[in-house]
């Protein structure tokens, strides 16, 4: 740890599983830290910058502790081992929690060891916070990884001001109770002074659970949500839970997607495509969660009933590697990849793909030529907790184009109700919901992409983050 024994002095400290860098080796082996992109970074960054601020996080890489350095941040690095990397991340956080919280869609696995790893590296990031941060400061613990700490830190540093934010759904209670450690993780959080998640849903299902399992201490009390937030009575203070939803930097991808160089991008890609009449996209991380057999699957279907002209479709699926050590990914890899080639194999012409896969991470900007190429864009999740995608197509069409097909089972799902909205379980409903998007009128797709714009580019994640610090600031002790 970079900071051990040094005067704590961060009045504002960002707590992840992943310090916001990307390690980059140069031909000639020197080393570099490049800042990785995203809206999170892009939001905070200031505030770090304005308010003394450190981030505590992984630097990404195993085994090592070199401690990455970018201009301007304070980056504080939690050094993991390969078998810490193992048990806590991919064991878990992501073949246990990651399952749990999105609906069993793979089944969770349940293993001590893996257990044994979280608490000890939760123990871990809470110590690194309470080296830096200064007396009174504020800690904003990020993520599913991370559900412990809040409670590690209070005790630790009771001074403190201590906020977390969960990025994914949070389950039912029914589904939750399978949790050998419910209890250990709720009462992980509930150290916490405000809890954030992107639905009043995740935040009345934490309530109820707050309060089921706070049955060994009489005096824990839910009162339950009151509008927009609720309340855990706690003997000694009171935890405020409640719906802060996520966004993006909208401005900046508006502006980003209506430059000359992106606009010509889209061109030539619709060219290289060999001017389609319609081009489908999906662009996400390769997970079970994102619902990509679903889109597949429907689009098989509408080509199999003629509803679709494989001659006049293209579906450009981009799906960047995620958690390839991951058994159940490994498995929904090899699906959609049995998928793709069945539906190339019935319908494609030589030269001619339908289905135009790649398996590999996209540069920004290439990214964002393709949001504004496609006529539909197909977001299916299972369930996600916000679904950023979804918001970044929507500010890219300023053009007033194109048209969003989007899972009811996504956070996005509550604000973006102008789009073309589906039960992703139910095929059909999917199937119709994408040949009315594909064949919508000129006039109904503009009125519907400036409602969706209206929404997203009024409320982004500065916007956001403000208002969980905000809130943060004004929770008190009883
Ligand atoms: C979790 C929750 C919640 C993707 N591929 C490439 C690339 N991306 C960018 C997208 C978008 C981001 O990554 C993915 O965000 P999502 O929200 O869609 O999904 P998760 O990764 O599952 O995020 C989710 C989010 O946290 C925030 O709270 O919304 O529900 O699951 O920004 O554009 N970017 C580039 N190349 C790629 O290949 N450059």
């Amino acid at each position: 740890m970079t900071t051990m024994g040094a005067v704590p002095e961060a009045e504002f400290v960002v707590v992840a599983n992943r310090l916001p860098v990307d390690k980059e080796v140069l031909p000639d082996g020197e080393v570099r830290w490049k800042t990785s992109p995203g809206g999170l970074v892009a939001a905070l960054e200031p505030i770090l910058r304005s308010h003394a601020g450190a981030w505590v996080g992984w630097s990404g890489v195993p085994d090592s502790d070199e401690d990455p350095e970018v201009e301007g941040l304070d980056l504080v690095s939690v050094p993991l081992s390969s078998s810490e990397i193992a048990d806590y991340y991919e064991g878990f956080s992501n073949g246990t929690l990651w399952p749990l919280y999105h609906d069993v869609i793979a089944k969770p696995e349940y293993d001590r060891e893996w257990w044994n790893a979280y608490v000890a590296v939760n123990e871990k990031f809470a110590e690194a916070t309470a080296h830096v941060a200064a007396e009174g400061a504020l800690v904003w613990v990020q993520d599913y990884q991370l559900q412990l700490v809040p409670r590690m830190l209070r005790e630790m540093r009771p001074d403190l001001k201590i906020g977390f934010f969960l990025h994914i759904p949070f389950p039912p209670v029914e589904l939750f109770m399978q949790l050998p450690w419910r209890a250990e993780i709720v009462d992980g959080l509930l150290g916490a002074d405000l809890i954030g998640f992107h639905l009043p849903d995740g935040a009345e299902n934490f309530l109820y659970l707050a309060n089921r399992l706070g049955g060994h201490n009489a005096s824990r009390r839910s009162v339950g949500v009151r509008s927009k937030f609720g309340s855990v009575d706690l003997h000694d203070r009171v935890v405020t839970v409640g719906a802060f939803p996520i966004s993006i930097a909208s401005g900046e991808i508006d502006a980003a997607a209506k430059s000359k160089a992106i606009r010509k991008r889209a061109r030539e890609i619709r060219k290289e495509l060999g001017n389609p009449k319609t081009i489908l996209l999906g662009a996400d991380r390769l997970d079970y969660t994102k619902g990509i057999d679903v889109r597949l699957k429907a689009l098989a279907e509408l080509l199999e009933e003629n509803r679709l002209d494989p001659a006049e479709t293209v579906l450009v699926q981009l799906a960047t590697p995620s958690r390839e050590r991951v058994d159940s990914y490994v498995a929904m890899r090899s699906e959609i990849e049995q998928l793709v080639g069945h539906i190339n194999g019935a319908y494609a012409q030589v030269g001619r793909p339908v289905v135009e896969y790649l398996n590999r991470p996209m540069p920004r900007d290439e990214l964002v030529s393709f949001f504004v190429a496609a006529d539909v864009m197909l977001v299916t999740p299972l369930r996600d907790g916000m679904n950023l995608v979804a918001k970044e197509y929507v500010a890219c069409r300023s053009d007033l184009g194109g048209a969003l097909v989007l899972s009811e089972f996504t956070g996005a799902a509550a604000e973006l109700t102008a789009a073309y909205q589906a039960n992703p379980y139910d095929m059909e409903g999917v199937k119709n919901a994408i040949e009315a998007a594909v064949n919508q009128s000129r006039d109904e797709g503009r009125a519907r992409m400036r409602a969706l714009r209206r929404q997203v580019l009024t409320h982004d994640v500065e916007k956001w983050a403000k208002s969980f610090l905000d809130t943060l600031r004004n929770t008190g002790k009883k």
